[in-house]
């Protein structure tokens, strides 16, 4: 159920996550779109959502790529583009100020998005679950290559063999990369707080982390502008926007930046 949230609420939230957070042992932090808004990076549902009329799961699949690769081209060459003239905004340093606080085996970030902001941010260990949008992967001979936000060609070719790129990033119904997703798990298992940022929650197995952090015994905070998908297994929510609810959360913490 969605309450009403008001500022005494919020206020309340940071107090909480404040304590939550100086108490902490180690801390794992999961991200999705909601982070990049403010960085006027589109999210893919709500408001805006759709990209020509399409919802994302039925552009960002295999099966679409097969029938119509040069549509699915078009949908991520608009999105390096936006990229190229994206910034990180405060959410995104306050979570890499976090990392420096903690320290390496004490925090980790599992990342949903494919935009590579928290990197530009300073975060050094990021777990890129769903790929990245600045790397492609040639779908003949499986290089995957560093092309930054560069434009492409409208159909890119590998270089090595000819065959067609693809963005190397994680559509529906395909695996999540292995090794990255088996650290996301054992970092959310051993962690004490679980903060999970601007993400709607209802994209598995992602989201599937949250109830795994809570059935570990890790405090689930929760910053988002709504309650997610999520929203019944938070134990502290802070419903506003992450650009602002986050560094205030950080500064709380340890002082201005
Ligand atoms: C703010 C804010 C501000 C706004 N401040 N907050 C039925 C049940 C369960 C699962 C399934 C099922 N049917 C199929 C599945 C599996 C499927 C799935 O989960 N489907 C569901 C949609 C039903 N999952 C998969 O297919 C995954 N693979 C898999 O399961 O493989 C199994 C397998 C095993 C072995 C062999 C083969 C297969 C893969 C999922 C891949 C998802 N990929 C995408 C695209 C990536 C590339 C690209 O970017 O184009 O990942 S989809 C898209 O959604 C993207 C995102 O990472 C992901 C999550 O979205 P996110 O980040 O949560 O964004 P939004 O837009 O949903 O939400 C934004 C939030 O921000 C909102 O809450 C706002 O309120 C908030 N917000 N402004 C704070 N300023
Ligand atoms: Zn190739």
């Amino acid at each position: 159920m969605h309450h009403p949230v008001d500022s005494g609420e919020l206020e309340a939230g940071i107090r909480a996550a404040v304590e939550s957070l100086r108490g902490a042992t180690t801390v794992a932090v999961l991200t999705g779109a909601g982070i990049s808004a403010e960085s006027g990076l589109a999210t893919f549902r709500g408001a805006g959502g759709l990209w020509e009329g399409q919802r994302v799961e039925d552009v960002a699949t295999p099966f679409a790529f097969r029938r119509d690769p040069a549509l699915v081209w078009r949908f991520y060459h608009q999105r390096r583009a936006a990229l190229r003239a994206a910034r990180p905004n405060p959410g995104h340093y306050a979570l890499a100020r976090l990392e420096r606080h903690f320290g390496a085996p004490r925090f980790t970030l599992i990342t949903q998005n494919v935009d590579g902001l928290h990197q530009v941010a300073g975060s050094e260990r990021v777990l890129e679950i769903h790929g990245s949008l600045r790397r492609t992967r040639c779908t003949r001979c499986g290089q995957v290559r560093e092309q930054g936000t560069e434009p492409l060609p409208e159909l890119p070719h590998c270089p090595a063999c000819g065959g067609l790129l693809r963005p190397d990033v994680v559509w529906f119904h395909e695996p999540l990369p292995e090794r990255v997703w088996a650290e996301a798990e054992s970092a959310t298992t051993r962690c004490s707080v679980f903060l999970v940022v601007g993400t709607s929650a209802v994209v598995y197995p992602a989201a599937g982390l949250i109830e795994t952090a809570r059935l570990a015994g890790a405090v689930v905070i929760e910053s988002n502008l709504v309650p997610s998908a999520a929203g019944h297994l938070v134990d502290i929510g802070l419903y506003g926007p992450a650009g602002q609810v986050l560094p205030r959360l950080v500064t709380e913490v340890w002082g201005p930046a």
